[in-house]
């Protein structure tokens, strides 16, 4: 099923005319309402007549979350703020949180895509969704909400947290879908594995997980451990949140729905657009946001677009798999490491279960690199010569992929800390140096 035929099958020529008007409209708006962008424009030299197709996206400056920080809090909107009628907020590890800001339009085209992703899944008007990300500032929990109801769905509100209860009425309620980060539906997995109602009683079929890097790896485990399909879903605050794009049933490749979000991808040292197909930075345009419109956001996820049509029909342009975030990659001793490449090497050994940290520090000088990681039960005993067996076994396996030997650390099942939302998968000690 598809929720917007016309525009989610839409020629590629019919789409760039449209990303063109919506392209020029958008400029003009954020020119003249914003003085932030009519600045960096004017140092370019460029005005909005300068901007007639969408080839010409290129000639616009970058706008990056310094940006959104340095004009806290509502410097960048360009309707007034009578016409704003939600705020959300993201915090990030470091520094101010930036916040954006929706008008009533905005919002309901959040709520128009995040339907495109739900019918995707294949969630109809039938279906009870069991919403697991936070509600509040973040826009996981309201995001996902509005789309179930737009659909005319049936929405179970549930924030995260209070896991057993989560369990309870996702059972009782008989969700078909539930929408979380992957990291929790694994911890959910897991309670569900230790309480004494079998996974066959729950209606469950679908997960709906985002707001985190996941590899493949983890799709099969998640599959396999709540016997459902599960799908990714994109988004980010800046952008508007989730439903900046979906899988569809062929689960080879996100969605992007660029008839409101062009994306491009560029080299982030050049910032050129790179080779069609080839990985680099994910930018954004948004081309019909009128309470915070943002011009070629630099997201730091890194990524490639494929412009082939989809098995399911769909002609809008799929993202693959997000490698991670370019200031979540690690240098060690010089090497680039992405936590996604250590995930996925942990995920198809099943002698550990699916959650591990890394740990960096420096000692005398030298990066020191640690992974804990769990092993299942069935695999732990008290024979030496077995343990050792399996941390040899672990050590080469990342050895060959990352090329830099770990200090593998075996813990106790059930000791590396669960996480509600966003997992935290790094410590890195140095730069507390
Ligand atoms: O995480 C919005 C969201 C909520 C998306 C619920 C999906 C589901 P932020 O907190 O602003 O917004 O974080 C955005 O999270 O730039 C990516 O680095 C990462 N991210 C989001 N979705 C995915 C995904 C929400 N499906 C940042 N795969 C983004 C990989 C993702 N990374």
């Amino acid at each position: 099923m598809i929720w917007n035929e016309t525009i989610e099958c839409m020629e590629r020529e019919d789409m760039q005319k449209l990303q063109s008007l919506r392209l020029k409209r958008v400029v003009e708006h954020a020119y003249h309402n914003t003085p932030f962008y009519r600045k960096k424009m004017q140092e370019l030299g460029i005005t909005p007549d300068d901007i007639n197709s969408i080839d010409d996206i290129v000639k616009l400056p970058f706008t990056v979350k310094q940006d959104l920080r340095d004009n806290y809090p509502f410097g960048l909107m360009a309707s007034p703020m009578s016409e704003i009628v939600r705020l959300h907020a993201s915090s990030g590890t470091t520094g101010k949180p930036i916040v954006v800001g929706y008008t009533r339009k905005d919002l309901s085209i959040w709520a128009e895509v995040v339907s495109r992703c739900l019918t995707a899944y294949g969630v109809t008007k039938n279906d009870l969704v069991q919403v697991s990300y936070g509600y509040g500032l973040f826009t996981g929990g309201l995001g996902l909400h509005s789309g179930v109801e737009n659909i005319g769905g049936t929405v179970i509100p549930m924030s995260s947290g209070n896991t057993q209860k989560q369990i309870q009425l996702m059972h009782d309620f008989g969700a078909k879908a539930l929408a979380c980060t992957p990291s929790y539906a694994l911890y959910l997995a897991e309670t569900i594995r230790k309480s004494d109602i079998p996974l066959s009683d729950f209606a469950l079929k679908v997960g709906i997980f985002g707001a985190e890097p996941w590899t493949e790896n983890m799709r099969k485990e998640l599959e396999e451990k709540l016997n459902i399909k599960a799908y990714d879903i994109y988004g980010l605050t800046e952008i508007s949140g989730p439903g900046v794009g979906g899988e569809c049933e062929c689960q080879n490749g996100t969605h992007l729905w660029e008839d409101h979000f062009f994306p491009e991808i560029i080299d982030p040292v050049t910032l050129k657009p790179v080779e069609p197909g080839q990985q680099g930075e994910l930018v954004f345009t948004t081309l019909t946001k009128e309470g915070m419109p943002m011009i070629r956001y630099r997201t730091r996820d890194l990524t490639h677009l494929i412009y082939d049509k989809c098995d399911c029909g769909r002609t809008a342009v799929r993202m693959g798999r997000i490698l991670g975030r370019s200031d979540d990659m690690l240098i060690i001793r010089g090497v680039n490491v992405f936590p996604s490449q250590v995930e996925s090497v942990i995920l198809e050994m099943q002698e550990f279960e699916p959650m591990y940290l890394i740990v960096v520090d420096r000692v005398n000088n030298t990066d020191t690199f640690q992974i804990k990681v769990e092993v299942r039960p069935e695999f732990y005993t008290d024979e030496m010569n077995k343990m050792l067996t399996i941390k040899q076994k672990i050590t080469n396996r990342i050895q060959s992929v990352i090329g830099l030997q770990p200090d593998i650390k075996i813990v106790e099942p059930g000791s590396i800390e669960r996480s509600m939302g966003k997992a935290k998968h790094v410590i890195d000690n140095r730069k507390l140096v």
